[in-house]
């Protein structure tokens, strides 16, 4: 049965199709002795691993609810429970209005809304109704929702104020769907959808020209909801503090769906603060997820100290500085667990839970992925990876699908890594052009061409500074136009950035510069931009 079952998971992998399917010469070979192996509790045998146990996310869901209906699997700090039955219920309900409305699996909408139990309820029943969900960040401008909207091309946007949302011609309701039409739900067909269907579609900025949309299938996802919930020995009676925005792949992915699939419980948190998350520890909260900067202001806050009882508490999206990682410790006694992750992969690396969880590294591979380090010029490395919870190709793309893997078919991360001699791996740097502050991508890219379409910019190039907070803040260097005046000209652009980019993304320190520095192709020399 165990063979078997690996065997599935190795024939799936080989034989799912992409939405621009890469030229797979490559044979997906079983390794012979996983490196992930080291994740399981002692006496494991590896081959009994079913990383796609459920077939897909809502076959996964509900067999963990039906387990025990009476079990509270979301709450919030205003005291509102619901239970697995009753979640059952509403996401079918759910998943009837979109069928109600028209809507047909495989087709698209797009969800833009803050942490609440309806967006849940929303996410969850499109997912059942075999919808591909298109999250998107709750905060962004109308001017970046309507680009979201337009390479996306939803059937529906559910949003928490449609306000935001300018194209008449796109049907809009709220997280309540209270708008779209009930059914009885007798003619829903529900959880029908297949381990290669697409559940998600995450929209990155990209290094290089438009959005690109990351397909996610229901594979992907399941089997790194699995591999978490294996890692970290997530267990029906844990119950998470969800402060992380549901809009990306650590709050919606790793939170929420690692969740789900263990049969466990979250409790929402809509915005991140240190008190909230104590107030959920104090409630019984066992786990916590968070990205640096969370715990960097968990460790300048006096409840530092309320995280002692957690079982355990996680960091990722960003690198965790060894001194903060101290610091937390120092203060409430938790070794956190570092790990590392994308959008395009779920989870590829994590500290082990058992044994020692090493301060500037993220462990060994997950279940189910491999890792490989390929050298370049310089003497750095490129993470590349493979397994289950990687996408088969970008959506509708084949030039950036044919750039994200090499030949022999593994994924190109644009991560730099080493592993110490006993096999943690240590992220040492990017080879892709990207900025990480507080947890959130910025392209450079996307914001220079914001900058340089300001009429009084002749050029502008951005680049990150290091941040204790934040982990690196986005600054800008701007040569203005011959006839404007340098202070008028940053006034001017920080409001012009401020009406068109979300908070994360726009500068937070201005330098005004005679040139950017060029090579002689055109092409920006950012090392030589000193923040
Ligand atoms: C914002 N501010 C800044 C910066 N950003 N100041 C300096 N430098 C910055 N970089 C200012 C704002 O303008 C505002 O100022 C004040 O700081 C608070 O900003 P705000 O955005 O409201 O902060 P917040 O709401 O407190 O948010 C901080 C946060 C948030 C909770 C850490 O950034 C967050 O939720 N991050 C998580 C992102 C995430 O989930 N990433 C996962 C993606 P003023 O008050 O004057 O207006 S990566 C992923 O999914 C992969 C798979 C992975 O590996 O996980
Ligand atoms: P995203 O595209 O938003 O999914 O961001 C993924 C990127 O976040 C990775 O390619 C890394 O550069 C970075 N990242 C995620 N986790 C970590 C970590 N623990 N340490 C360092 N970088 C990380």
């Amino acid at each position: 049965m165990a063979a078997v079952r690996w065997r599935r998971l190795w024939t799936w992998l080989r034989s799912r199709k992409g939405h621009d399917r890469r030229d797979d010469t490559s044979a997906v070979s079983q390794p012979d002795a996983p490196a992930w192996a080291a994740h399981l509790p002692a006496g494991t045998d590896p081959a009994g691993v079913d990383l796609l146990a459920g077939g897909s996310l809502p076959g996964a869901w509900t067999s963990a609810w039906r387990a025990d209906g009476t079990r509270t699997v979301l709450s919030t700090l205003d005291g509102a429970r619901v239970s697995a039955a009753e979640l059952e219920e509403r996401t079918a309900a759910a998943a009837g209005r979109y069928a109600a409305t028209g809507l047909l699996p495989g087709e698209r909408i797009l969800l833009s809304a803050g942490t609440s139990v309806d967006l849940v309820v929303a996410y969850v029943g499109a997912l059942r109704a075999g919808l591909a969900v298109v999250p998107a960040n709750s905060a962004y401008t109308p001017a970046e929702l309507a680009s979201l909207a337009q390479a996306a091309g939803p059937a529906l946007a559910v949003v928490d104020d449609p306000a935001r949302l300018t194209d008449p011609a796109l049907r809009v309701t709220t997280p309540d769907l209270a708008n779209l039409p009930a059914t009885t739900g007798a003619d829903v067909g529900l959880d029908r959808a297949d381990t290669n269907d697409t559940a998600l579609i995450i929209y990155t900025s990209g290094t290089t020209g438009r959005p690109k949309g990351v397909p996610l299938s229901h594979g992907n996802l399941l089997a790194s909801a699995h591999a978490v919930r294996l890692a970290w020995r997530w267990e029906p009676a844990d119950t998470l503090a969800l402060c992380l925005p549901l809009f990306h792949v650590h709050g919606l992915g790793v939170g929420l769906h690692g969740t789900l699939v263990s049969g466990a419980a979250a409790t929402l948190i809509p915005r991140f603060d240190p008190a909230a998350v104590a107030e959920a520890v104090q409630r019984g909260a066992t786990l916590l997820f968070g990205v640096p900067t969370m715990y960097h202001r968990l460790a300048e806050s006096p409840q530092l100290k309320d995280l002692a009882p957690l079982r355990l508490a996680v960091s990722g999206s960003a690198p965790l500085p060894a001194e903060l990682h101290e610091a937390v410790h120092a203060g409430c006694g938790q070794a956190v667990l570092e790990r590392y992750g994308m959008t395009e992969t779920v989870m590829l690396v994590s500290n082990p839970y058992e044994g020692e969880r090493r301060p500037g590294t993220v462990g060994f591979p997950l279940p189910g992925v491999e890792v490989r380090l390929e050298p370049r010029e310089g003497g750095t490395a490129e993470i590349q990876v493979r397994g289950p919870n990687v996408i088969a190709g970008y959506l509708d793309n084949p030039e950036a699908t044919a750039e994200a893997y090499t030949s022999d078919g593994w994924f190109r991360t644009g991560d730099l890594g080493s592993f110490d001699a006993d096999g943690y791996l240590s992220i040492s740097g990017r080879a892709k052009e990207l900025i990480i502050t507080g947890g959130y991508n910025v392209y450079p890219r996307e914001v220079e061409e914001l900058l340089r379409s300001h009429p009084a910019v002749a050029d502008a190039a951005v680049a990150g500074a290091p941040s204790a907070q934040w982990g690196e803040t986005v600054v800008a260097f701007v040569v203005p136009d011959d006839a404007a005046d340098s202070e008028t000209v940053v006034a001017e652009l920080d409001a012009w950035c401020a009406e068109r980019l979300v908070a994360y993304k726009r500068p937070r320190e201005w330098r005004v510069v005679d040139a950017i520095p060029r090579n002689a192709l055109g092409k920006i020399l950012r090392h030589e931009l000193t923040p």
